[in-house]
């Protein structure tokens, strides 16, 4: 039977842009479905820039203004890779114009924007998705299966950190080609919207509803140069943002974020310790989860290193990879959610997490921010 097309328009080019497209492509080969994804257009600002990213990945044609290309007939899906301050004008856009939404994260600039943009993918009836990856690494993915099969047991603990380094330098300038991270007209917030965020998205995920929160952030470069106007201007983001929270399960939450952890360059641990089974994963050794499982209590206790590459469909995704014991990396994460997002379009069963679901990270790092700038617990609050 012939494939229906998913024709993607893509808005923005950088890192994001470069990791979904790369997604696209390899979808098709590896996670056959009952879609062709083609990559019908890519929109941005810079006529010569955007045309040069067409042609080295593959896209048919360009727009410069991503208004027309939520209105093109020839395009089923937009795909926002932008700053988070353009996401909410442009899935409004696409919404209206009955277009699948694919947002990177996080979703919005905080979550009252976040829930416009629920309420109008659901109003329009659009499938939608927020590009949290890291729960497609199979051994995250693993982790998730186990924990559903409650081997965990009662949960006491959850703790994940994200740690970076690339903001050290004072001179790093804000605004701009990736440093928009570093400006928070653009960005909504520093490493709690960008890093925090995909360990709140896996602790949600795995452990239920955070309730409340107290927490701290740190600027420690106070001014930077913005590429925009050329003055040396206040850094409103933050720096490093720690937190401890309670989840709705009564299990305690410890998170911390950081880009001032010299050393590290993208260092994304969590773990999970339940009565019967504690879980711990590290995006360094991305393919190995970490498990000790309190049956083994005896001559054999100890933690096991589960390295998640068999191909059977006991290790996540991995039956359509290479053979047992080959690994696959960060890039795949990508693949697979696209290949989630696709089989959620013929079951009609929407591939998480949905815009609805990514709102509840909005809420939690609202909650946050807040209890950052007061000084207090927080409770967290709800749709
Ligand atoms: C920031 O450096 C960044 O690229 C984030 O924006 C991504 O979401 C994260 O996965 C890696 O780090």
């Amino acid at each position: 039977m012939a494939k229906k097309q998913f024709r993607v328009g893509m808005v923005g080019y950088g890192f994001m842009g470069r990791a979904h497209t790369n997604a696209y492509k390899q979808v098709g080969q590896f996670f056959p479905s009952d879609y062709e994804v083609v990559l019908q257009a890519v929109s941005a600002r810079d006529a010569g820039k955007v045309k040069a990213f067409a042609d080295q990945w593959g896209y048919a044609n360009t727009e410069t203004d991503w208004r027309k290309l939520v209105e093109r007939k020839d395009i089923d899906a937009i795909d926002i890779c932008t700053p988070n301050n353009l996401h909410a004008e442009i899935a409004l856009a696409a919404a209206a114009n009955g277009k699948a939404i694919l947002c990177e994260k996080p979703l919005a600039m905080d979550a009252a924007e976040g829930l416009k943009m629920v309420e109008a993918v659901e109003k329009a009836k659009v499938p939608n998705m927020v590009w949290y990856n890291y729960r497609r690494i199979p051994a995250v993915t693993l982790a998730k299966r186990l924990i559903d099969e409650g081997r965990l047991g009662k949960v006491f603990h959850y703790r994940a950190k994200f740690l970076q380094d690339w903001t050290i330098k004072s001179d790093l300038p804000q605004g701009g080609a990736g440093l928009w991270r570093l400006d928070l007209a653009a960005a909504g917030a520093g490493v709690s919207g960008d890093l925090l965020a995909h360990c709140i998205d896996t602790a949600l995920w795995f452990n239920g509803r955070l309730d409340t929160v107290c927490a701290m952030t740190e600027t420690f470069v106070k001014e930077r140069m913005h590429t925009q106007t050329g003055k040396v201007e206040k850094v409103g983001i933050d720096d490093a943002c720690t937190f401890f929270g309670r989840f709705e399960n009564g299990s305690l939450a410890n998170f911390e974020s950081t880009r001032y952890a010299r050393g590290h360059k993208a260092l994304y641990t969590l773990e999970i310790n339940g009565e019967d089974m504690s879980l711990f994963w590290d995006l360094h050794d991305l393919h190995r989860l970490q498990i000790f499982d309190y049956k083994d209590e005896g001559k054999i206790r100890g933690w096991k290193s589960v390295h998640v590459t068999d191909n059977s469909p006991d290790h996540p995704y991995m039956d359509k990879w290479w053979v047992p014991g080959l690994a696959v990396g960060y890039d795949t994460s990508f693949t697979h959610q696209v290949a989630d997002f696709l089989e959620g379009l013929s079951t009609g069963k929407p591939a998480s997490p949905t815009f609805r679901d990514a709102l509840e990270t909005q809420y939690v790092l609202d909650a946050v921010l807040d209890s950052a700038k007061k000084q207090q617990w927080v409770t967290v609050g709800k749709a």
